[in-house]
């Protein structure tokens, strides 16, 4: 099931995606919303949405899939993110390597809704970066028993050069307006196959011009997914409707970091395309 938020009636609603434009609204509920009922009433999310929502169908366009309650980032997860990071920053040799091959993962917080833009929304470009780049990465949606309720394509927009100068510049790095895009919607892990073989693409469009196209595959992540949720919440009780971005596998170099106007798109054939404009904030 594809489950994201659209507007209705005035008001932001959970809905049932049928496809990319159609939409069954579960009325007076955000995703939000099923999320805490769930973790009152237990169950699975596929059958509550299905039991609220309703027959008929709208046409409408997907808004940002949750309000989500916090958004953290994972790390490291790919070998290409540390051996470029290692590469680039100059730091002590496998520094970054040494995250990657670590039992601990590295866990960053992005922010709260506050950061967090939908389908369509602008994704930020700090005003005092010269290097702001994209980073897709597969995200999911925890539950109050740290469960996966859904996964969607996720933008762990960061600005690198700011990265680059210290690594303990790095909060700075990955939290600002608009630093974190989600969605188009979740799927739920019954539909979505294996999650460890998923293609993702990536492109930068300036105009007509592709100023970037990168891909992967969910095979090359070097952890687990409940690992990285595991560790996430070792005496640390994030809320549920909270997303985890699990961490990068496309690398965007500096000739192709973001300028106003850009847009970028993100593809997961078996979730869809979250496509958003840059703009300086
Ligand atoms: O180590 C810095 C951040 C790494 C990251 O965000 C990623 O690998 O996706
Ligand atoms: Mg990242």
């Amino acid at each position: 099931m594809k489950l994201g938020q659209i507007k209705s009636n005035g008001s932001v609603v959970a809905a049932i995606f049928e496809d990319t434009t159609h939409a069954r609204p579960i009325p007076d509920y955000s995703m939000f919303d099923l999320v805490e009922r769930l973790g009152v009433e237990g169950g699975d999310l596929k059958t509550l949405a299905s039991r609220l929502a309703t027959a008929h169908v709208v046409e409408t366009t997907p808004l940002i899939p949750i309000s989500p309650r916090e958004v953290w980032g994972a790390g490291c997860t790919y070998e290409i993110s540390s051996s470029f990071r290692d590469a680039e920053h100059g730091t002590r040799e496998g520094f970054y390597r040494a995250v990657f091959e670590g039992g601990r993962p590295e866990l960053f917080f992005k922010g709260t809704a506050r950061i967090a833009v939908g389908p369509g929304q602008p994704i930020g470009i700090r005003e005092d970066s010269t290097f702001t780049a994209p980073e897709p990465e597969l995200a999911v949606l925890i539950g109050a028993k740290g469960q996966i309720l859904g996964y969607t394509v996720s933008n762990d927009v960061s600005a690198w050069d700011i990265e680059k100068e210290n690594p303990l510049y790095l909060p700075q790095s990955k939290t600002f307006t608009g630093c974190a895009a989600i969605g188009p919607y979740f799927v739920t892990p019954d539909e979505l196959g294996d999650v460890y073989n998923l293609e993702m693409t990536c492109t930068i469009k300036r105009g007509d011009v592709t100023t970037f196209e990168g891909s992967t595959n969910t095979s090359k992540l070097g952890r687990k997914i409940e690992d990285l949720i595991g560790y996430l919440l070792r005496s640390n009780q994030v809320p549920s409707g909270t997303v985890l971005q699990t961490g990068t596998g496309i690398i965007v170099t500096q000739e192709s970091a973001l300028a106003a106007g850009d847009i970028v798109s993100i593809t997961v054939p078996q979730i869809g395309t979250l496509s958003n404009p840059a703009a300086i904030v």
